[in-house]
């Protein structure tokens, strides 16, 4: 074994888990040597309408790129996440919620979440929608966007659901992209105890949206809204116009489910497409391993559904298991930090997943507020969405799981679909900030800058060897930008765009991202998109955006801004440029600090050395490389001698 603490796999958890060492071996190998024989048999899990015969149709490219999975079956991911429970589990929760005020929660039980889905989906088709149309949905974590997701699915509408605290202007973005005519959203949000204005952010957003027929609007808090007569349709009106029953939709394997945007390293946000049948397979599949789930167990994920975690690990993977699945309104220190402990022993939670920045955040209250909690019901913890550093680790592992609880750290992303390196609790040993091994079916690869594929231990570019079933298929309306994006790196693989070094014992170590993204508290943030919300504002002429270390986020953001000329730079302006940000984006995309740069180091080409800025914002000089490149070498003497994070 490695320099690294190692904490072995107990045997009363090998002994009960889904697979021990030896299996995890067998199946693992199985898994990459026949990968048709192998999701063959595990494809079966969901139900299907017509059973597929066709497993895997691939092409990694260089000329074409495709990926099809169960392609000729048929299936509905709403029938698979609720019908298929109902004979035994009609009176079972399906949902917790739990309000962001502490006195408020509500089940809901499967039988009861069939009858609000269909009810949902009546309503759509009620007022046009059908197969293959785009349904935005802009909620806040109430049952309800639970509802209008598994309602689109039910009648093969593809839902895009943009995260609640995203600006009109990004909201508006992502309708256009997609050319939706229905949203779904609330009056306003709870959060903390302070409120968002979705509807009225709808409004906003919908001046630049004339092809958007309806807005289904769920009251939530009863706030004043402004109201379009012809245009908005209150959820509990139309709902008593509907009936109970919503036959599914015959779905093939590969019609898309849902569109998710996410930043990448250029351009606006892309539209990640995924389809039914893989992707269900593999969320449920991955859920009932990566948790050891077992039945009757109550399941909570703390991401909001705005996110690809919400919809794998909130929605899609526990549902389609037959899962108890927790959906929390709140934040973790409302009323105070002790929140997300009370939640766990109010509603006896086994399982709990969440992100490191939030670990990073209850870390630094102390022991006490999860001290004076009970946590007995806690059996298996998880983590998601950037590095966890071991410290953090260990303090999850011992103050909150009281050394019983494997902490299963996951890497995945919103283009895998599902969990692709992670822990099985039963089987794998964990080391403190390694995501350890590859799940069933997923091929890691290191490649060095050259497309060299490293062996053994070694460090450098991870991407993924072959196709999984739960993998995005496309970027929304643009198949060349997800070819470019991901298979033209390293031509013939999916390329991540993150870092990974891998140890002596086969562990995989994620580092980061090596593009030019920003992982800020495990939200995805393009510096591109940041800097063209900065230009946008009439007094700056340039700005430059990179990623510094930070101690609660992961990840800062740290702009440099040069202004037009005979503007002046202030605090106040500082202060402008923050919430104009804000206000174009959405708040997780608030600079943190903004260097103010008489001008950016370009090379003689025009081109900003984003490898120079980085290493300023990271107070790191040590090594600022080649600048003889540059058009004006002392522009960096101007930066070193002015940064922000001394
Ligand atoms: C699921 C999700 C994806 C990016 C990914 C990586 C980072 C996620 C991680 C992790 C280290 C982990 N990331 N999980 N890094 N360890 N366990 O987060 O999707 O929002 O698309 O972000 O997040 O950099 O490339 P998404």
């Amino acid at each position: 074994m490695s320099e690294t603490q190692v904490i072995p796999v107990k045997d009363k958890i090998a002994s009960s888990a889904h697979v021990d060492a030896q299996s995890y071996e067998e199946m693992y190998r199985r898994s990459i040597e026949d990968p048709e024989g192998f999701w063959a048999e595990h494809g079966k899990r969901i139900d299907w309408m017509k059973p597929y015969s066709q497993i895997k149709d691939v092409s990694f490219g260089p000329d074409d790129v495709h990926i099809r999975w169960f392609a000729d079956g048929t299936t509905n991911a709403a029938v698979n996440c609720i019908d298929r429970h109902l004979p035994a589990k009609k009176d079972q929760p399906a949902i917790i919620w739990e309000g962001d005020d502490p006195g408020e929660d509500k089940t809901i039980t499967y039988g009861e979440l069939h009858r609000q889905v269909c009810r949902m989906a009546n309503i759509l088709k009620a007022r046009g929608v059908t197969r293959g149309d785009r349904v935005t949905i802009y909620m806040p974590m109430i049952p309800e966007a639970a509802y209008a997701m598994l309602a689109c699915a039910r009648i093969g509408a593809i839902h895009s659901v943009v995260f609640g605290g995203f600006s009109p202007d990004a909201l508006a973005g992502r309708i256009e992209d997609c050319e939706s005519t229905f949203v779904i959203t609330a009056d306003e949000g709870v959060r903390g105890g302070r409120k968002i204005p979705l509807k009225a952010n709808t409004d906003k957003a919908l001046t630049k949206c004339p092809g958007v027929r309806h807005v289904l609007v769920v009251r939530r808090t009863g706030g004043d809204i402004d109201w379009h007569e012809d245009r908005d349709l209150w959820f509990h009106e139309e709902f008593e116009k509907v009936g109970d029953d919503c036959p599914a939709e015959e779905m093939g394997a590969e019609d898309p489910l849902f569109i998710l945007y996410t930043s990448g390293s250029t351009g606006k946000p892309k539209g990640v497409l995924h389809t039914t049948g893989g992707y269900l397979v593999f969320t449920s599949m991955t859920h009932e391993y990566v948790f050891d789930y077992k039945d009757g167990e109550v399941y909570w994920c703390t991401a909001d559904v705005g996110w690809v975690t919400g919809h794998s690990y909130i929605l899609y993977g526990p549902l389609a298991n037959g899962a108890t699945t927790l959906i929390f309104e709140g934040v973790p220190n409302y009323p105070d930090a002790s929140r997300h402990w009370q939640v766990c022993d109010k509603h006896k939670v086994n399982i709990y997943y969440t992100a490191p920045t939030a670990i990073r955040a209850l870390m630094r209250e102390g022991e006490e507020p999860v001290k004076k909690t009970d946590r007995k019901s806690l059996r298996l913890l998880g983590t998601v969405g950037e590095p966890i550093n071991p410290e953090a680790w260990m303090w999850y592992y011992k103050t909150v799981g009281e050394e019983r609880c494997p902490v299963v750290d996951t890497w995945w992303q919103t283009e895998t679909g599902g969990i692709m390196i992670s822990p099985l609790p039963g089987a794998i040993d964990l080391k403190p900030g390694s995501a350890t091994k590859p799940f069933f079916g997923v091929k890691p690869e290191i490649v060095d800058t050259n497309g060299n594929v490293q062996e053994g231990a070694c460090q450098g570019n991870l991407c993924i060897a072959d196709s999984w079933p739960g993998q995005m298929r496309t970027v929304y309306g643009d198949h060349e930008r997800f070819i470019q994006t991901y298979f033209s790196t390293y031509p013939g693989k999916y390329f991540s765009g993150d870092g990974c070094r891998r140890d002596e014992d086969g562990y995989y170590w994620i580092t980061g991202r090596v593009d030019d993204v920003i992982n800020v508290s495990g939200h995805r943030m393009g510096t591109a998109e940041v800097e063209s919300a900065l230009v946008a504002h009439k007094k700056v002429a340039e700005a430059a955006v990179v990623g510094y270390p930070h101690d609660l986020k992961g990840q800062g953001i740290y702009a440099y801004v040069t202004l037009v000329a005979g503007e002046e730079p202030s605090e106040e302006l500082r202060k402008e440029l923050v919430q104009w940000v804000r206000q174009e984006i959405g708040p997780i995309a608030s600079p943190d600090l903004i260097q103010w740069a008489p001008s950016l180091p370009k090379t003689r080409s025009g081109k900003i050395m984003r490898r120079i800025l980085r290493k300023i914002a990271e107070n790191d000089y040590s090594n600022l490389g080649d600048t003889s490149t540059l058009a004006d070498p002392a522009v960096v003497d101007d930066l070193v001698e002015n940064r922000m994070n001394r």
